[in-house]
């Protein structure tokens, strides 16, 4: 140890040690006795000694990466869905048995403490909690990261429900304080917005374009700890948060001018105020360029001024980095380089091109048209005058090329344009991307295959060795091991805990699948785990269900291609057919269907299907013939938090977007590593969860990609498959009698107009072979021994998703970053 150690060893790891801190926090950090101290200041303290113990750790990696000048990966990302943070650095720190007893010897409950914690909600769902996940990868590998975001005010949306509409609530994370982050004001960059550009002749009489902006704003950063598990390198999260570089106009302010005064401030502060609630479908919207913008040009101007040594000779950039483009969100970057080696240091355009060409790589993580953001020039031009100067020059450079390479075909030329020119004048940021990356990747196989084939075929085509795959995965510190204690307490003893770090070795689980003890005790702890669910359920929601029935899950954005109305149908034919007489009700097994999804605010079509799964439960679950057999859970908010609980207690993963439609899904992954088996369509990563759990441990329905395109082609009426299958038109008219809705016929037609009319994502088409398969569910459920083989196999052949096999590939296919062991 030198003198440069905190005061804090990171191997003094004693109760006694860690109680001294904890009161020490207490006292000096919050100002309070422990027996004044409110649950607030008790996790406060707790959090801010948890963070000395990392805190060697973090300076040592530091330190290194200034010594080594090994290849750093920056991750650029517009959301970092953390969830909470105490657990995970619990776990790395690798205290937790020692905050546990330490906490006990105060009388604290560690519980208690944890659920103080309001998880920064940063992103909006898969796309930024992939983000989180490879983060706690690549610290957990050893490789050098830095992940690079916003610091946003409120996070996604607090979603509640009132008479069962969604109703959008702003989410104030940062409230009770952040004890996780480290705000620097005095390394703040500033960022530009608007003006023009001019030509300007420096002294040496070198000719250049100077933008001069109308407005600038100050990106102050905050640092957060990325530690790793069983590693003491702890990486670096930087978010970024907007401040005005002058805080107001005093004068004015004197003078009674008070809106007046602090306009500038309030400009400057919307920017990182508010996570854009979107999914998928990006709007147009101007604060969400200026948002993309601030990010990535603190993030460059940081690595190029801050994290590189101030002689370094750019020319190397791409040995020194690597900036993973997550997304079209942060593809203002590439003309932001350019600007930054071609403006502010002189380089001639083709040495600049040459080096931004070596140091993006793009990850595509849609499927969707409507997904692929684009922004109008009169837009793009107005905010960044330069950079849309920066993005016309690649794309007539571009164009030339393609011109020389497919002479007289103008329509091709058209369709790879950057620029598209209807409905009106845009940038395609996807196009920019692949043009400026030296790879692409999409997420799962067959969407990096329909990338390749579709999407951006014309791409692929001219440059088939930019595109590859890296399936998505998640990792499995936060999913298993924190989320699921008594199944990793039970794969531990059987197969040591290795698997923690190398989730391959899951495989070494598959000959306990015929293990009637171990089965047992996986049931065991299943029905363990649907008990907390359930009190979880109870004391967050208010939501009673049954401690013992199927737990079979739907969770994720509400969206008409992930098909909720799809699980809702087969729950209304359900209940049809049992008021009917059709299906005698002993024959049902008992099921809770559980759902979790927000709405992004203006998608009115998902809100109203919102308000039918409620109206839909509101009925079934007051209905006393039931018996209590079916049950409809849907609480709001879903998020890390909850998904933490209901993952591992979930005995069914509902996967049943359209086939061609959904990218990857990770939700997938997670329940089929806790032992849910799935009901899928053959998409995303489902096609490879399914090929390597085995066909007989999945529940596989509905329509391939290449029959969902014939279907398409050939002309498909929804209204013929719902004519055609009594029991759908059965479910479906019952919804439309008003059945859901106190007879009120008009509330749902929307959703049934939408379905009947041209149902987009084909989900009646799926119907009758969904159906099919929930049958098959029911059958196979019943057998429990054998159920519990198939949970037990999932869990053994799911090692492949973990995100640090995913962080691996990007390493072998992309990066060419490596590891670095930290020698302390
Ligand atoms: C998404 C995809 O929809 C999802 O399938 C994928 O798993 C995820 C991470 O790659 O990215 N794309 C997207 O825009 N969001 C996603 O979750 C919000």
């Amino acid at each position: 140890m030198n003198d440069m150690t905190p005061p804090v060893a990171a191997r003094e790891h004693t109760v006694e040690s860690f109680t001294r801190e904890f009161l020490r926090e207490l006292n000096f950090g919050r100002g309070v006795d422990l027996d004044r101290a409110s649950a607030n200041d008790k996790y406060m303290a707790l959090a801010r000694t948890v963070r000395h113990y990392l805190m060697t750790g973090w300076l040592e990696t530091l330190r290194n990466q200034y010594r080594d000048q090994a290849k750093v990966v920056a991750y650029l990302s517009a959301e970092f869905l953390l969830g909470r943070q105490l657990d995970n650095n619990l776990l790395t720190s690798n205290l937790e048995g020692i905050a546990r007893e330490s906490l006990d010897q105060l009388g604290i409950s560690l519980d208690d403490l944890r659920e103080v914690e309001i998880e920064p909600g940063l992103g909006n769902g898969g796309l930024g909690r992939l983000a989180a996940c490879f983060i706690d990868s690549l610290a957990t590998l050893d490789v050098p990261c830095i992940g690079y975001g916003i610091r946003y005010e409120y996070g996604i949306f607090k979603q509640a429900f009132v008479d069962g509409h969604q109703v959008e609530k702003p989410d104030t994370w940062l409230a009770l304080g952040s004890p996780w982050e480290f705000p620097h004001p005095e390394n703040a960059v500033t960022v530009g917005f608007g003006g023009h550009v001019e030509d300007v002749t420096d002294e040496d009489g070198v000719k250049r374009r100077d933008w001069v902006p109308a407005s600038v704003v100050n990106g102050v950063p905050y640092n957060y700890m990325v530690p790793g598990y069983g590693t003491n390198r702890v990486n670096t999260l930087r978010l970024w948060s907007a401040r005005a570089p002058k805080a107001f106009n005093l004068q004015v302010f004197n003078e009674g001018g008070y809106e007046e005064a602090v306009k500038n401030q309030t400009f400057a502060e919307n920017i990182s105020k508010v996570l854009y609630p979107e999914d998928s479908t990006p709007q147009g919207k101007e604060l969400r360029l200026q948002q993309q913008y601030f990010f990535v040009a603190c993030s460059i101007a940081d690595f190029l001024c801050n994290v590189l040594p101030q002689d370094f000779d750019l020319h190397r950039l791409p040995d020194r980095i690597t900036w993973q483009l997550n997304d079209t969100h942060p593809v203002i970057a590439v003309p932001e380089l350019m600007r930054q080696l071609v403006d502010l240091r002189g380089w001639t355009w083709e040495d600049a091109w040459g080096v931004t060409q070596k140091v993006f790589a793009y990850t595509c993580h849609t499927l969707l048209p409507e997904a692929l953001e684009v922004w109008p020039v009169d837009l793009l031009g107005k905010l960044l005058p330069r950079h849309l100067e920066i993005i016309y020059r690649i794309n007539e450079l571009f164009l030339e090329e393609l011109r020389d390479t497919y002479p007289g075909d103008e329509l091709k030329v058209r369709h790879m344009s950057i620029i598209a020119e209807h409905p009106v004048r845009a940038v395609r940021m996807a196009h920019l991307a692949t043009v400026a990356g030296f790879k692409v990747n999409g997420v799962a196989a067959l969407h990096s295959e329909l990338l390749r084939d579709k999407v951006l075929s014309d791409f692929a085509q001219l440059w088939p060795e930019k595109f590859t795959n890296v399936t998505n995965g998640v990792t499995p510190r936060r999913f298993v091991r924190i989320a699921n204690p008594s199944m990793s307490g039970l794969v531990t003893e059987a197969i040591g805990d290795g698997w923690i770090k190398d989730l391959s070795q899951l495989s070494r689980l598959e000959p306990l699948a015929e293990d009637a003890e171990f089965r047992r005790r996986f049931r065991d702890i299943k029905a363990a785990n649907k008990v907390e669910f359930a009190r979880v359920l109870k004391e967050r929601d208010g939501i009673e269900i049954a401690g013992d029935a199927m737990v079979d899950a739907m969770v994720k954005r509400l969206h008409e291609y992930k098909r909720q109305t799809l699980k809702l149908l087969h729950i209304v034919s359900l209940y049809q057919r049992i008021g009917s007489g059709a299906l005698p009700l002993e024959s049902v097994t008992p099921r809770t269907f559980v759902f979790g999804a927000k709405a992004a605010p203006g998608y009115a079509l998902a809100k109203q299907i919102i308000a039918l799964i409620n109206a839909v439960g509101s009925t079934i679950n007051a209905d006393a013939s039931l018996e209590g057999r079916l049950k409809v859970a849907f609480p709001a908010n879903y998020n890390v938090t909850l998904a933490e609980k209901l993952i591992p207690a979930a005995d069914l993963s509902e996967q049943i977007s359209l086939a061609g439609k959904e990218a990857s899904g990770t939700g997938n992954m997670k329940f089929a590593l806790n032992g849910a088996l799935t009901i899928g369509t053959d998409d995303g990563a489902n096609v490879e969860i399914r090929e390597l759990v085995g066909d007989e441990n999945f529940f596989l329905f509905g329509m391939s990609e290449p029959e969902v395109a014939d279907l398409e082609a050939s002309g498909y009426s929804p209204e013929a498959v719902y004519a055609s299958d009594p029991d759908l038109k059965a479910a479906i008219d019952l919804i439309s009698s008003g059945a859901f809705s106190g007879g009120d016929r008009t509330l749902h037609e929307p959703v049934i107009a939408a379905l009947l009319g041209e149902d987009r994502f084909m989900a009646l088409a799926d119907f009758r072979s969904y159906v099919d398969a929930q049958d098959r569910v029911e059958a196979y459920y019943g057998d429990f021994e054998a159920w519990s083989r198939s949970a037990i196999l999932n869990v053994a052949r799911s090692g492949f998703f973990s995100s640090d096999r995913s962080m691996v590939d990007y390493m072998d296919r992309i990066w060419g970053a490596k590891p670095v062991k930290q020698n302390f």
